[in-house]
């Protein structure tokens, strides 16, 4: 059975029932795949509502409504079998869309699963977006939803750009005509939206000495190429709006800038995914910008903000989200305040930090990984966090970089394996991982997770990049 079987026959499962509950995910790739699944239901007539949580546990399956609708998992759930199963769910009233590693518990409970056809750069989103297109294949549309959830869960970021079956589904979007696809594109975040020296300075990967962090120096920069920045009406350009010809001169310099200092300028370049019908200069435009959004509403627990939004909503959810976003950015600059100035507690491997319970532990991780780039690049990041709900936990964010993982670096094994070992539980990805661990265990945890990292850069070479 290949992944379109799979998603086949779930499209068919779904259309035979009459009521349908949709359990996501929070975050961008959840609420895009929600939206996915729910714009399919509402145009095959099927009556459906959607819950959102922050992740599946004893405490939020409560959420999970006990009645006779068929439950539509997306995000998670293969994780998670047991806990469905302990619910008491019959395998014939549950359908799990994912994308993480499968925990089989007694009962087979049907799935669509990128993982189980050897896909791991496909995002719950993609799974969805596959389904729906079983459904109806006048749901092509909803590719700009797909795509927005796979660049949100970071698939597009290893490889500047989507691989396999996620970038399939961008390209069925760009035939449809409702997705532009841009290969070698500058592979910097905030194209749409930020002032263009803005949008150099606050990138990271690659890293360019006088601009990355240097907001005047990357302005000189630019003036000295005589790009004209600004409109005749004074506001600054971004990104998107310059001419293919001071593109290519801004690009070419700057290759030549991180050549000169001895780096590799590859990653210079990436393909990115732009939504053409979106007004100018907003968030809408592509791909990553719509994700942040979308992460910003999760964030500031307003998921239904974002599936608005995705179902089209460009009114009253769209300003809320705009509302967010600055809400979310604000404390995200308050909590790199609060790193750079409190310092970091350096270790042989790692550096760390304990914020207490200044900040909501779902920006920790952002917050990470914009210090990150502020401090010594060469160790990877662990920021801990009390959680709101229960201080006798501690949640971990650790972020690392593109260098670093190149070197054999894996967060998400080491976080996995240190904090199994205290009774906690880990997950993630090898740049950008996270991880609960109950409170009286926080030292020892960072020591072991130290130590798991000194070891995978020893193995280095063995080839498991
Ligand atoms: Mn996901």
């Amino acid at each position: 059975m290949s992944l379109c079987d799979d998603a086949r026959s779930a499209a068919r499962e779904i259309l035979s029932h009459d009521e349908v509950t949709v359990i996501s995910h929070i975050d961008a790739d959840g609420i895009a795949g929600e939206a996915i699944l729910a714009e399919a239901l509402s145009r095959a007539g099927i009556i459906h509502r959607s819950v959102f949580v922050r992740q599946l546990e004893p405490m939020t399956m409560r959420q999970v409504p006990e009645d006779s609708t068929f439950k539509l998992f997306c995000d998670l759930g293969a994780g998670q079998q047991n806990l469905l199963e302990e619910r008491g769910l019959r395998d014939d009233e549950v359908l799990i869309v994912d994308h993480h590693v499968s925990q089989p518990a007694g009962r087979a409970y049907q799935q669509v699963n990128c993982l189980d056809h050897g896909f791991s750069k496909m995002s719950a989103a993609g799974v969805a977006f596959i389904i729906a297109m079983e459904m109806d294949p006048g749901n092509v549309d909803l590719s700009r939803l797909a795509v927005v959830g796979n660049v949100g869960d970071m698939m597009a970021r290893e490889d500047c750009g989507l691989v396999g079956p996620a970038r399939d589904i961008a390209l069925q979007g760009a035939s449809a005509g409702c997705i532009e696809v841009v290969s070698r594109d500058l592979n910097c975040y905030g194209t749409s939206t930020r002032p263009l020296h803005v949008c150099l300075a606050y990138n990271d990967d690659p890293f360019i000495p006088g601009i990355t962090n240097n907001v005047n120096g990357a302005l000189r920069f630019l003036q000295r190429l005589g790009i004209e920045l600004q409109t005749p009406e004074k506001r600054w350009r971004v990104w998107e709006e310059l001419s293919p010809q001071d593109k290519r001169l801004v690009t070419s310099s700057l290759v030549q800038q991180i050549i000169s200092c001895g780096e590799r300028a590859d990653r210079l370049f990436s393909e990115s995914y732009l939504f053409p019908d979106e007004a100018a200069r907003t968030p809408l435009r592509n791909a990553q910008e719509f994700a942040t959004l979308l992460n910003a509403c999760g964030r500031w627990t307003r998921a239904f903000v974002g599936s608005s939004i995705c179902r089209g909503d460009r009114g009253g959810a769209y300003r809320e989200a705009e509302h967010m976003l600055n809400n979310h950015r604000a404390v995200i600059r308050e909590l790199l305040e609060y790193i750079l100035t409190t310092g970091v507690r350096e270790l042989s491997h790692i550096q760390w930090i304990h914020v207490g319970n200044r900040y909501p532990d779902t920006i920790v991780g952002i917050g990470a990984g914009m210090a990150l780039s502020r401090l010594n690049m060469e160790k990877p990041i662990l920021v801990m966090v009390e959680q709101p709900e229960d201080p006798g936990l501690t949640k971990v964010s650790m972020r690392t970089t593109e260098r670093a993982i190149g070197r054999g670096i894996d967060l998400q094994l080491a976080l996995t394996t240190a904090s199994a070992e205290v009774g906690g539980a880990g997950g993630g990805h090898r740049i950008a991982a996270g991880a609960f661990v109950p409170k009286e265990s926080e030292e020892h945890f960072v020591d072991r997770v130290n130590q798991l990292i000194a070891g995978q850069l020893c193995t280095e070479g063995q080839g498991n990049r």
